[in-house]
């Protein structure tokens, strides 16, 4: 078995969607190419030798992996998922199987190799998203059809032996320890091309987990769809990555951020139904991370940095079917953390039904107040009913009021009675 822990006690993590597509920002001829811009050589029916002169003017000088490891940490992640090659096949870091990298612009330096630095100086976990089977640059790989032929005549397995796999193993050896592969869009790669991946993977590091996007169900953990967070809760490891705005890499247009409440309600969703967030930034062409996200993470970590105990090292909650207008629930061991987003009017009164625990203390997470709460049975509806009475209501009630009450035990059932 791998070594899981970090990755499910950690729920908080953060995307980085970098390359040669941060140049264009999601403008091409200028017109805004809708979808994701780290699409837009496909999107924008980009032919490869138009696309690849970006290359030559790749020199991302305000990149500075120090302060992304920083800023990440201050955000209150606790690992990061660096884009080593995304679809358009362009390496990110000193490959020595392909020279379409990084190495080859102006820029001349491994920003893998310092983010590498960097986590391990600072006790980060770093992840590295590659994409295993479409690369718009190999003529072999899948997905360009613009430039070579189409999918079906392609020798695949020439493309996944010659490049995939050796850069895989490259960045297996040369990083350091790598707590997680980030594998993306399987389509129809072949199960045993899928098998020997995460053979490969295994063997060079044993503990580095794999992603459900390998295919095949032969991740280590479930990956959502992209933006998406499941209705129920899911026992095993999950993570759902998300965007900040409406794209993954950078765009110059996209000012569409999620506001500091919608994360910190996202996210406390994700860890009430059990799983992580892999929340992304797109630096752009210079290396700059966007000011609009940087402002947003600001916010959400200076609540993580009072609150993070409700979030970090939490369990899922069982199915929960009744509905909270006022926010969502947590827990740890003997303590359930309730998650105020919708403050409620006079009488600040909070309800959580069926709660079939006894609860011995009930404060505010972030002041320790000891707050008043009844506990009773109501014979109609048969249903128990846990009520909180919050302080009055603040001219500008926090993004999210967590209160925490304390159980007898860490059973946690929310059935009413037979
Ligand atoms: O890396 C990010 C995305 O680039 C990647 N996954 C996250 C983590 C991703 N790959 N595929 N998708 C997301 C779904 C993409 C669907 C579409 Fe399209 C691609 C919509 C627009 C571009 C297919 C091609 C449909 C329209 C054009």
């Amino acid at each position: 078995m791998k070594e899981m822990n970090w990755f499910s006690d950690a729920h908080y993590g953060l995307f980085i969607h970098w390359g040669l597509y941060s140049l264009m920002g999601g403008v091409h001829e200028g017109k805004e190419i809708p979808y994701g811009a780290e699409w837009i050589q496909k999107n924008a029916g980009i032919p490869l030798h138009e696309y690849r002169k970006l290359a030559a003017r790749f020199n991302p000088v305000k990149f500075d992996a120090a302060e992304v490891v920083r800023r990440a940490k201050k955000w209150g992640m606790k690992y990061i998922v660096f884009t080593a090659k995304h679809v358009d096949g362009f390496a990110m870091y000193d490959s020595k199987v392909s020279s379409y990298n990084i190495m080859h612009t102006p820029y001349r330096q491994d920003p893998l190799r310092a983010l590498a630095d960097e986590c391990e100086k600072q006790g980060l976990m770093l992840g590295i998203y590659y994409s295993q089977n479409q690369d718009w640059e190999d003529p072999n790989g899948w997905g360009n059809e613009l430039d070579f032929p189409p999918n079906s005549e392609k020798d695949f397995a020439k493309y996944f032996h010659e490049k995939a796999l050796p850069q895989v193993k490259e960045l297996l050896t040369n990083y350091g320890k790598v707590g997680l592969m980030w594998f993306d869009t399987p389509y129809s790669m072949p199960k045993e091309l899928c098998e020997e991946l995460r053979a490969a993977v295994n063997a060079l590091q044993p503990n580095c987990l794999i992603n459900g996007r390998i295919g095949y169900n032969l991740g280590d953990y479930r990956e959502m769809a992209d933006n998406e967070i499941p209705v129920l809760p899911y026992e095993k490891p999950w993570e759902t990555p998300m965007t900040l705005n409406q794209t993954w890499g950078y765009s110059s247009v996209d000012e569409h951020w999620k506001s500091p409440a919608e994360v910190i309600e996202r996210l406390v969703e994700v860890v009430e139904k059990g799983g992580n967030l892999l929340l992304n930034v797109g630096p752009d062409g210079l290396g700059n991370i966007p000011e609009g996200s940087c402002a947003v993470l600001d916010e959400v970590g200076a609540w993580l940095e009072k609150n993070g105990e409700s979030i970090y090292g939490t369990a899922g909650v069982p199915a929960f079917p009744y509905q909270n207008r006022w926010g969502h629930i947590t827990r740890k061991g003997t303590r359930l953390y309730l998650h105020v987003f919708r403050y409620p009017d006079f009488p600040y009164e909070i309800l959580l039904c069926n709660l079939r625990q006894k609860v011995r203390k009930v404060t505010l997470l972030e002041t320790g107040e000891a707050l008043t709460f009844y506990q009773s049975y109501e014979i109609g509806r048969n249903e128990y009913r846990f009520r909180v009475i919050l302080p009055e209501k603040p001219e500008r009630p926090s993004w999210d009021t967590v209160v925490c009450a304390e159980c007898e035990s860490a059973e946690l059932s929310f059935e009413p009675l037979a």
